[in-house]
C-alpha cells in the first residue's frame, strides 16, 4: 500500500511482516480446523486497520472483528468478501446496511430484536452472533432463559440467522484459574441449553488460546494483542510457546539543538533546570500526538545511546537532554529498536501504569502510520 507524504518527520512505523509472522506462529498453535478471527477494532489497536486486516487475511484469518458498525463499514469498503463481525452493540438502524453488505452483528437482548422489526421490510437476512455474558459484565445474556428466548425469537424470524455464539473472559491472562473456570462453566451450561450448536462457537482471546485448555478454541479464536506482537500479560509471556515480534515503532527527528548553560531552564513551568552545561534537543512530538505529559522522564534512543525527555511535554513538541550536540535531522526513536537497545510499548505502559494495549491506541491520528512490508 502507498504511504502518503508527510512533512513532519514524526511517524509510527508498522512492521507488517512481523504481524504476518506472528499470525503464522499463532496458527501453528491451533487445533485442526480452528478459524482465526482477526480483531482489528480501534484501527487495529492503533496499527492501521486496513493494512493489518489485509496482512491478517493473507496470513490465514477467516473473519475480521470490529467494535462498532462504523468500523465495519470502513472494513467492508476495503474488503468485499471476508466475514466481518461487530463485537459491540449496534443500533437497529444499521440492519439494512448489515443485510446488504453481509455484516454479522452481535445480539444480546430481545428488546433489540423488537426494535429491529421496524427495519425488517428493508432487509433480506442478517447473520447474528449471540453474546453470553459469562462474567465479564459488559454485554450479553446471563441466564439460560434469556438465551433460549433470544434464540427462539431469532429462529422465528425469517430475517435473522443464528450464525454464532460467543463470550469473553475477564481473567484469561492471569495465573489463578478460579474466575476463568466459573466463566467457562457458565458458558458451557448456556451453550448446552440450545437445541442446536450454532455454526461458529468462539470464546478464546489471545491468552485463552495460548495458555488454556485447547478445546476452548472451539470453531474459531479471536486474536488481538498477539497479532501485534505484544503479550496480554507477563504470565502469558512465561508460558509463550514461541516468540512474538512487536510491530509498532514510533520515531521522529531532531528539529533543533541548543546548548543550555547551568541554571537555565526549559519548558512550561520551567521545571527542568540544567545543573551543568548541557545539550537540549527539541523533537516535534507532544501530547496531542498521544505522548502525554506523564511520559516526561521517559528515555528515547538517539545516536546509538539514550536521552531523557526533560521538562513538561508540550502539545506538539518536547525536549530531550543529550550527551552531545547531535545534528538536526538525527533520528530519535521513542518506541523501537536501535542496535542492541530497545524501548518497548511495555516500557511506556509501565511508566504510565497502564497496559500495553492502551499505548498504540492512544497515539493519535495526527501521527501517520507508515508500513514496512
Ligand atoms: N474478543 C473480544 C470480545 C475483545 O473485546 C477482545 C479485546 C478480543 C477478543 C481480543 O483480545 P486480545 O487482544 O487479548 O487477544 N478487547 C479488549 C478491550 O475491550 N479492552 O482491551 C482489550
Amino acid at each position: 500500500m502507498e504511504n502518503k507524504i508527510n512533512y513532519r518527520p514524526t511517524k509510527a512505523v508498522i512492521d507488517l511482516q512481523a504481524i504476518h509472522q506472528n499470525i503464522v506462529s499463532l496458527r501453528q498453535h491451533l487445533q485442526p480446523n480452528v478459524g482465526i478471527i482477526a480483531v482489528v477494532k480501534a484501527n487495529a489497536y492503533g496499527h492501521g486497520d486496513i493494512e493489518v486486516a489485509n496482512t491478517a487475511i493473507n496470513a490465514g484469518a477467516t473473519m475480521l472483528a470490529v467494535a462498532t458498525p462504523d468500523e465495519a463499514v470502513h472494513m467492508r469498503e476495503h474488503f468485499k468478501y471476508i466475514d466481518i463481525l461487530v463485537l459491540g452493540a449496534t443500533p437497529s438502524s444499521f440492519i439494512p446496511y448489515a443485510s446488504k453488505e453481509n455484516i454479522t452483528l452481535t445480539v444480546f437482548s430481545e428488546e433489540w430484536m423488537e426494535q429491529a422489526k421496524q427495519y425488517l421490510p428493508l432487509s433480506n437476512q442478517v447473520k447474528l452472533h449471540l453474546k453470553i455474558d459469562s462474567g465479564m459484565g459488559r454485554i450479553g445474556v446471563t441466564t439460560q432463559e434469556e438465551l433460549v428466548m433470544l434464540y427462539e425469537a431469532i429462529q422465528n424470524s425469517e430475517h435473522f440467522i443464528v450464525d454464532g455464539i460467543f463470550t469473553h473472559f475477564a481473567t484469561a491472562d492471569e495465573e489463578d484459574n478460579g474466575y476463568f473456570e466459573k466463566q467457562v462453566c457458565l458458558f458451557k451450561e448456556l451453550l448446552n441449553a440450545l437445541p442446536e450448536k450454532p455454526r461458529l462457537v468462539h470464546v478464546a482471546n489471545t491468552a485463552t488460546t495460548l495458555v488454556k485448555e485447547p478445546s476452548l478454541q472451539y470453531d474459531a479464536v479471536r486474536f488481538g494483542i498477539s497479532m501485534y506482537g505484544l503479550l496480554p500479560s507477563p504470565y502469558v509471556g512465561e508460558l509463550l510457546p514461541f516468540p512474538l515480534k512487536p510491530a509498532f515503532s514510533l520515531e521522529t527527528q531532531l528539529v533543533h539543538v541548543k546548548k543550555l548553560k547551568a541554571g537555565q531552564s526549559v519548558g512550561y513551568g520551567a521545571n527542568f533546570t540544567a545543573e551543568q552545561d548541557c545539550f537540549i534537543g527539541t523533537i516535534p512530538i507532544g501530547y496531542a500526538d498521544g505522548m502525554i505529559r506523564r511520559l516526561s522522564g521517559q528515555e528515547v534512543l538517539i545516536g546509538g545511546g539514550r536521552a531523557q525527555i526533560v521538562g513538561r511535554i508540550c502539545m506538539d513538541q518536547s525536549m530531550i537532554l543529550m550527551k552531545e550536540a547531535y545534528n538536526i535531522g538525527e533520528r530519535v526513536l521513542l518506541i523501537g529498536r536501535q542496535q542492541e537497545d530497545e524501548i518497548t510499548i511495555d516500557d511506556w505502559a509501565s511508566k504510565l501504569e497502564t497496559i500495553n494495549y492502551e499505548i498504540p491506541c492512544v497515539i493519535t491520528g495526527r501521527v501517520p502510520r507508515m508500513y514496512k512490508n
